[in-house]
């Protein structure tokens, strides 16, 4: 029957890189790539959109560590404008007005070092009733003063001739005033003189710390947030919360209401809009003449079920080849999303044709992971579920999976399980890992960027034995290696 003339789809153990001559040492293969249409990254890593894995404490955490982190949309419109501008802000040069900490020219001394104290800062500007700056205070200047009046006016303790900065200023510039004048920070005023905001000197050092961050135009940190098909508000919310990518985030993204639910929203919004998940090349096709970025993943996900609870998905491999194919005469960047356990799965899906990578089980052991740790026969574990677990649906409006009635479980037909990941500490450590057994594979393959490593890459195809081998095998291990652990 021509229906069992069936094609072949293969996954991560199904192959290998062929190894080639090269020259290149791993540490200088260079990662950057391309997230979507607008956003370059220099650690082409992604993590999941998913409740138990980010919110802005690991969108921060990717960002600063040259990758992007997608937030879940299991939170109201609110929360989620909050949480992207607290990514947003997090590495700002100059603080916003509303977020300086400053102190009214009526304060005694006392009262401004109680108020410092609680808001956890070092100096505030002291600033009248119509924004003027009338000088700026800090601790050094309170502490003797504490000692002769603490019920002096602050006016009497700060320093009057207050350095200022114009709104234009930049990173370096403002560092150059600091270090110049040997001061902690400078109030950034505008053409009247009246506070638009502060830079101060912790604030450029973070930022030195963080070479490879992902930034914005204006400097500050790369942020994705998912949103529903048909959450056009959302999206519009999002977009104008300065986010950077928007995700569409769906389990079937060739369902043509999906697609038209797409179009309004990349007609709606600035932010460039990934559209995901699929995992065919006719997908693709119809996908390519709006999207900013196709995501790629039917079932290959640790917590997804839909390929036995549903029957359908497709090998994460050929899915990526297959969109790939498409995507790339377009230049339109592909996300394998789903199913990467090890750093050689990600720089795989990058040689079958992805411009990045999308994890969710490999982040969600790490501190910067939401939910706590909980201990179990003596390991330790952080909680990690699938946004179509019950225990997801029910906690949000996941329209992303079937639901009718949220009240009753019965009413559920979950395509993800509920489970718990051995804890992992930073994830610093373990971006470490992933990111330099992806930069391992291009020293294997002779690729020095990522755009030549995909010309380059070549596959063999590997039978179970095969497969065996490349596993540590007949040994017991003794110690556990920071990025293997046997499946
Ligand atoms: P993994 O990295 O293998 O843990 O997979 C994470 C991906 O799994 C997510 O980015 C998402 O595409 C998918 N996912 C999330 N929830 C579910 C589900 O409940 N089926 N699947």
């Amino acid at each position: 029957s021509a229906k069992l003339r069936v094609p072949e789809a293969l996954t991560f153990d199904d192959v290998l890189l062929r190894p080639k001559e090269s020259r290149v040492e791993p540490d200088e293969a260079d990662l950057t790539s391309r997230v979507s249409r607008n956003v370059e990254v220099s650690v082409p890593i992604i993590s999941a959109a998913m409740d138990t894995v980010t919110e802005s404490e690991m969108a921060v955490a990717m960002a600063r560590h040259g990758g992007l982190g997608v937030l879940h949309r299991n939170m109201n419109i609110d929360e989620m404008v909050e949480e992207i501008s607290r990514v947003k802000r997090a590495d700002e040069l100059i603080i916003p007005f509303d977020d300086v900490v400053t102190a009214d020219p009526e304060m005694t001394v006392r009262e401004v070092d109680e108020m410092m104290v609680q808001e956890g800062v070092g100096g505030a500007p002291v600033v009248n009733t119509n924004g003027e700056v009338l000088g700026i205070i800090s601790s050094t200047d309170i502490r003797p003063h504490l000692e002769v009046g603490e019920n002096d006016p602050v006016t009497e303790a700060m320093t009057d001739e207050v350095i200022t900065a114009p709104q234009n200023i930049d990173a370096r510039d403002a560092f150059d005033l600091m270090y110049e004048h040997k001061i902690e920070r400078v109030p950034v005023v505008d053409d009247e003189n009246l506070l638009v905001g502060l830079v101060t000197m912790q604030g450029i050092l973070q930022r030195r710390e963080y070479k490879q961050a992902a930034r914005d135009e204006t400097g500050r940190l790369r942020c994705g947030v998912a949103v529903g098909p048909f959450e056009t508000d959302r999206a519009v919310a999002a977009d104008e919360a300065d986010v950077d990518v928007l995700f569409i985030d769906c389990a079937h993204a060739h369902n043509l209401n999906v697609i038209d639910g797409a179009r309004e929203i990349k007609e709606s919004v600035d932010a460039d809009v990934v559209v995901g998940n699929v995992g065919t090349r006719e997908a693709a096709e119809d996908l390519v003449n709006f999207a900013d970025g196709i995501k790629v993943g039917i079932g290959p996900g640790s917590i997804c079920t839909t390929r036995v609870v549903s029957g359908a998905g497709m090998p994460q491999i050929t899915a990526v080849a297959q969109v790939a194919d498409v995507a790339s005469k377009h230049g339109i960047p592909v996300i394998a999303d789903g199913g990467i356990r090890y750093s050689g799965d990600a720089i795989k899906s990058i040689a079958a044709g992805a411009d990045a990578v999308m994890l969710g089980s490999y982040f969600a052991g790490t501190d910067e992971a939401p939910g706590r740790v909980v201990t179990m026969n003596g390991k330790r574990y952080k909680q990690y579920r699938g946004m179509g677990s019950v225990g997801a649906m029910k906690s949000g409006d996941g329209d992303r999976y079937l639901k009718d009635d949220p009240e009753d479980d019965e009413e559920y037909v979950p395509e993800g399980v509920e489970a718990a990941t051995p804890y992992k500490g930073t994830l610093q450590s373990e971006l470490h890992q992933l990111a330099g057994g992806m930069q391992s594979g291009m020293g294997y393959v002779g690729a020095e960027t990522i755009p030549e490593f995909k010309e380059r890459a070549e596959f063999v195809r590997v039978s179970s034995a095969g497969q065996a081998e490349g596993h540590a095998h007949d040994v017991v291990i003794t110690d556990e290696a920071p990025n293997y652990s046997p499946s």
